[in-house]
């Protein structure tokens, strides 16, 4: 019998389906809040996590997605840069009110908000990644070709 997703990762589910794409969101008993975790818990390396990091613009106040691979730590001078404003890193409420979700479950679609989102070009080395799915237990599997579609984001060179 199907077991029912938490509505976090319900939402999830459903954006995916809207956007016509046919991955699946699974909950997992252990914990998938950070790559580390989750690299364990599905079995994959920590490099084919995509994290989703929200950071903020500190002139503009505006919200900026980084979705990076697992392994990479992201180069804020380089932000900068395609930002084209000095960036911080968002504090929990500042996630949580921009994309509907709390840190260790923020998923790469599906936000409360639009934002600019960036991706990290050593996630398209991978055939496949997972990603977060609303909570730090739900995460989904996916290309990066598909990463690319459901974000519209701009790949780039963004690790330090
Ligand atoms: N569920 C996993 C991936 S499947 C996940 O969400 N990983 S993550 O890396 O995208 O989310 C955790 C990230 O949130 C950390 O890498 C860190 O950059 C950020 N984070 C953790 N704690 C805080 C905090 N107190 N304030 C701001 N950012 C934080």
């Amino acid at each position: 019998m199907p077991t029912s997703l938490s509505s976090s990762a319900q939402k999830v589910q459903d954006a995916l389906e809207k956007l016509g794409l046919s991955f699946e969101v699974i909950e997992l008993p252990d914990s998938t809040h950070t790559s580390k975790e989750a690299a364990k818990a599905i079995g994959c390396s920590v490099g084919q996590i995509a994290k989703s990091l929200v950071f903020r613009g500190k002139h503009s106040g505006k919200p900026i997605l980084v979705v990076a691979s697992g392994t990479n730590r992201v180069d804020e001078k380089k932000l900068k840069d395609l930002a084209k404003e000095p960036v911080k890193m968002a504090d929990p409420e500042f996630v949580r009110s921009e994309t509907g979700f709390a840190i260790g479950g923020v998923p790469p679609l599906a936000h409360s908000k639009p934002m600019e989102i960036f991706i990290d070009e050593d996630l398209l080395h991978f055939e496949e990644i997972w990603a977060a799915a609303g909570t730090p237990h739900a995460v989904f599997r996916l290309t990066p070709s598909a990463l690319l579609k459901m974000t519209g984001g701009k790949v780039t060179s963004i690790k330090v």
